[in-house]
């Protein structure tokens, strides 16, 4: 459904259960806060769902708003933001994302699971999406919403850096700056700011960047013993570093897990991401996609050299 379309049927329905995906970034726990506070604007009822695994920084800018909560979802109209695939829900919220009424998204990858959908590929961020949906809403936006957009949108686009950047997003983060968002202060807390255990973790990644390829491919694989000592809120963002070696068209990450090994991949522009995941049964953006191996760390290793042979040959 169009922006329109998505704003009316908002209108038409109340008691809204908003759900975020699975280790929530910057751009569903922004995108469902702004949904909620310009739900509440206009009188409806709104709620969050508890995402269990959001991280103490994101809890800090967000924890404070009062619309997260518990719910069975029971006579609630549940809408999903910036969630591709029913599997990205953390586990309280895997039956009620399979029932959701509307999901708002940018993915490409989204299956359609959702009665209705709201997607658009081009969005850098699901935040615009419901940025301009709250406006079609008629929605009054005030400094906490705006606040909660430029948090989506400056996390999903790098700060306005990388290739998904567009003209919309920076008119909205000139909206949102000019509706109260303190963009210097969350520049700091969301890009420059670093726990002294990041610092450790950049450390190691710095010098353990493995080049193939002639330099066009590059793999980092932080294993069980590193990620042990790591928070969990080191870990964003991380996924970009490999990439941005000069001359890399493709950066792969490897997680060792407890259970499966967590595999991050970004990508020049001309080199698909959401393809080179797609093989391994994941996906994303053209330029940011992912996915998960159940096997042993050795065993995805030569899987994805196998896949990396097969984009640029031996
Ligand atoms: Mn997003």
């Amino acid at each position: 459904m169009t922006i329109k379309e998505c704003a009316e049927f908002l209108r038409l329905r109340d008691d809204y259960l908003i759900l975020t995906h699975r280790k929530p970034d910057g751009d569903t726990l922004g995108s469902a806060a702004a949904l909620a506070l310009g739900l509440r604007s206009v009188g409806k009822r709104a709620v969050i769902l508890e995402n269990p695994e959001i991280t103490p920084r994101y809890a800090a800018l967000f924890g404070g708003l009062g619309i997260f909560g518990a719910s069975d979802g029971g006579g609630k109209t549940i809408v999903a933001v910036d969630t591709a695939s029913p599997k990205l829900f953390p586990d309280n919220a895997k039956k009620l994302g399979a029932i959701a009424a509307l999901a708002i998204d940018h993915h490409p990858s989204n299956t359609r699971y959702a009665e209705n959908l709201c997607l658009d590929s081009n969005a850098a961020a699901c935040g615009e999406l419901v940025f301009a949906v709250l406006n079609e809403l008629g929605a009054d936006v005030g400094a906490e919403t705006a606040t909660a957009i430029y948090i989506a949108v400056a996390t999903d686009t790098g700060c306005f850096s990388y290739g998904n950047t567009t003209a919309d997003s920076f008119r909205i983060a000139s909206e949102t700056a000019r509706l109260g968002a303190d963009v210097a202060e969350l520049n700091r807390v969301l890009f420059r700011a670093k726990s002294k255990s990041k610092i450790a973790l950049e450390g190691y990644i710095y010098s353990n960047i493995v080049y193939s390829h002639g330099g066009r491919a590059a793999v980092l694989t932080i294993p069980a013993e590193i990620l042990a000592r790591t928070a969990e809120d080191d870990l964003e963002n991380i996924a970009a570093i490999p990439a941005s070696a000069e001359g890399v068209i493709i950066g792969i990450t490897l997680r060792e897990l407890a259970d499966e090994i967590r595999v991050s991949v970004r990508t020049a522009p001309g080199c698909d991401a959401n393809v080179f995941s797609g093989r391994f049964g994941g996906g994303g953006h053209a330029q940011a996609a992912g996915f998960s191996i159940k096997q042993p760390l050795a065993d995805a290793q030569s899987r994805i050299a196998e896949a990396v042979d097969g984009l640029f040959g031996k």
